[in-house]
């Protein structure tokens, strides 16, 4: 098995990631050294995931899988977007702001996005790919699998939450999943 650093400090993506990949790449992730703390100052999620990645691998030596994701809501113009995990203290107040803003919107049209990158050993980048997974913001909260944002996302062509949805379901469907289809091939490659 082939080791690479998952450069996150988010254990829900981490299990996503491993769900997806399990049987499907030699690939064992193992999680970035203490101090992983990389300075998430980009304007895309292109550039931050790369920031991610480059960081993990600058710092363990070995080649790094970053995921850089968030929601965007078109009535907030893309908000929270690359902000998500910082657009409140805690992932209800996150949840509870944004529903407050929504409040008078009739379109509630919005999307998850994922943006992951795979650098080698020097920061080289290996690949980098996008998925988005469409939706409607919910009026109020409902479900309590998943994490983050999932309660109050409703997957076009379904009457579910994200988080209503079995962990299966949304590891067919979530951006994470789409990002992670078109990644996998690479993965593959790299372990051999
Ligand atoms: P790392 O940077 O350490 O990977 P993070 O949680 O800070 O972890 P991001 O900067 O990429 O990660 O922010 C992503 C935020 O977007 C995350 O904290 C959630 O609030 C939201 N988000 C991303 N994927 C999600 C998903 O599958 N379901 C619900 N919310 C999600």
């Amino acid at each position: 098995m082939k080791k690479i650093v998952f450069a996150t400090s988010n254990e829900h993506k981490l299990e996503e990631l491993k769900a997806i990949c399990a049987g499907r790449c030699n690939v064992e992730f193992v999680l970035p050294p203490k101090g992983f703390k990389p300075v998430e100052n980009g304007v895309t999620f292109e550039a931050n995931s790369l920031k991610k990645a480059r960081e993990a691998a600058r710092l363990s030596g070995m080649p790094a899988l970053a995921d850089d994701s968030g929601l965007c809501v078109d009535a907030l113009n893309g908000g929270p977007g690359i902000r998500s995990a910082r657009y409140a203290s805690t992932p209800q107040k996150r949840i509870d702001k944004l529903l407050d803003k929504m409040d008078e919107a009739i379109d509630r049209r919005a999307k998850f996005v994922c943006v992951m990158t795979l650098v080698d050993e020097n920061g080289n980048v290996l690949a980098q790919k996008r998925g988005e997974c469409h939706g409607q913001i919910a009026y109020e909260p409902s479900g309590t699998n998943g994490f983050g944002y999932d309660p109050i996302f409703i997957v076009n062509g379904t009457e579910q939450t994200m988080a209503e949805l079995s962990e299966e379901e949304k590891n067919k469907i979530s951006h994470r999943a789409r990002a992670l289809e078109q990644m996998i091939e690479f993965l593959k490659e790299f372990a051999g």
